[in-house]
């Protein structure tokens, strides 16, 4: 059999360099979608840019015609739909860009796949943003009703949507990942973890005084996105398309996460953090916690790192940044 080529989108993010990196480990011939920006932004992508088996090649999400242009020069057997605006905040000062990227950039991809290589098996990257506003005490899977309260969220409940309609009209193989909040080293720095983890390390070497947050009592499930990156993959290797959430069914609030980080270097959180207005959302989404039992069942998929390990991983990894440069 010839080799399997893959198209990624959003290959440059925190996502898109795991799954090159695991897809080429599996012998894929990988073909990574970048946007073109005045400097490169190919930093997380060190590892796989000089695999003979990974190209770059260069589309946007919002531009119908580049993907089908790629579609239609790449012919893959899988594309994984990961391009996105996904920082939540962003979604509210740029609605309709997040609208267009987040939302009709999915269906640009379903679109291509449909009129030039219908074959294709698609992932999308749909998110527990989409449950929103539940009862804290609730857990959610594939049956639970969506919420969104977020720009963002509005924009994945319409390509998840999209996603099954095209299944349903066009007899495309489109999986949906319904992942909750999953982070790393790669993590962008605005979002909480990252964010924590870097000022923890700079705090240490006297390079930062505070850290001011929003809300501390939200809760996340946050799970490790090289884990993450697997369920995709194997949500493509099944026969039927379906849905499927990826969680790992613990959650912490964002001071849990505060506290584990700073006590690790052995400092007090409550020295260092300070409630600032400036990171607080119009409408917030206070509890998330995902069931991922039909995960488990179908695609035999646990996670392997959990909170604990997760916070001390990212903060290590910070830490190591300055022993890096001395
Ligand atoms: P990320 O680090 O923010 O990466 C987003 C990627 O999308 C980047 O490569 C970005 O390119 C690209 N992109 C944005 N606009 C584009 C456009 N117009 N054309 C082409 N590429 C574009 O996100 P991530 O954390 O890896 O998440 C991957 C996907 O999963 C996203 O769709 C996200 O919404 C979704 N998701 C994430 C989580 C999570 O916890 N991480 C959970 C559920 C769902 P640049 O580098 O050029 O900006
Ligand atoms: O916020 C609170 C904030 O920005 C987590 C994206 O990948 O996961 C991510 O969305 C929580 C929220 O992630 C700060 O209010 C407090 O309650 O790290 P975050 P998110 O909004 O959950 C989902 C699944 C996605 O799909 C998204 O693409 O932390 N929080 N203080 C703060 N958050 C940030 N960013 N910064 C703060 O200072």
């Amino acid at each position: 059999m010839s080799q399997q080529r893959v198209l990624i989108t959003g290959v440059t993010g925190q996502d898109g360099s795991f799954l090159a990196e695991y897809l080429l480990e599996q012998e894929y011939l990988v073909f990574g979608m970048i946007r073109r920006t005045s400097s490169p932004n190919i930093s997380r992508l060190q590892n796989v840019l000089i695999h003979p088996n990974f190209s770059l090649v260069e589309g946007d999400i919002t531009d119908l015609a580049s993907m089908i242009r790629l579609i239609q020069q790449i012919k893959p057997d899988q594309v994984y739909n990961l391009a996105s605006q996904s920082f939540v905040p962003t979604s509210w000062t740029q609605p309709l860009f997040t609208a267009q990227a987040t939302g009709i950039g999915a269906v640009n991809v379903f679109e291509a796949v449909r009129i030039v290589h219908p074959t294709c098996k698609v992932y999308q990257a749909s998110s527990s943003e989409m449950f929103g506003l539940q009862p804290t005490d609730s857990v959610q899977n594939e049956q639970t009703t969506f919420y969104p309260r977020s720009p963002y969220a509005c924009a994945k409940v319409f390509a998840h949507q999209m996603a099954i309609n095209y299944r349903e009209s066009h007899n495309l193989f489109i999986a949906c990942g319904i992942l909750f909040n999953h982070e790393s080293e790669r993590r962008g720095e605005q979002f909480v973890t990252r964010k924590i983890a870097k000022a923890v390390a700079a705090i240490v070497h006297g390079q930062q005084q505070t850290l001011p947050l929003g809300r501390l009592d939200t809760q996340r499930d946050w799970g490790f996105a090289g884990d993450y990156v697997i369920a995709m993959h194997k949500m493509l290797l099944l026969e039927q398309p379906d849905d499927f959430v990826i969680a790992t069914g613990q959650k912490h609030t964002v001071e849990q996460f505060v506290d584990r980080a700073f006590s690790h270097v052995g400092l007090d959180w409550k020295v260092y953090v300070t409630e600032d207005p400036r990171y607080m959302r119009p409408a917030e989404v206070p509890s998330l916690c995902g069931d991922a039992s039909k995960a488990g069942k179908i695609l035999q998929w646990q996670p392997s790192i959990e909170f604990e390990e997760l916070v001390l991983r990212m903060v290590d990894a910070e830490m190591q940044t300055y022993d890096n440069v001395k």
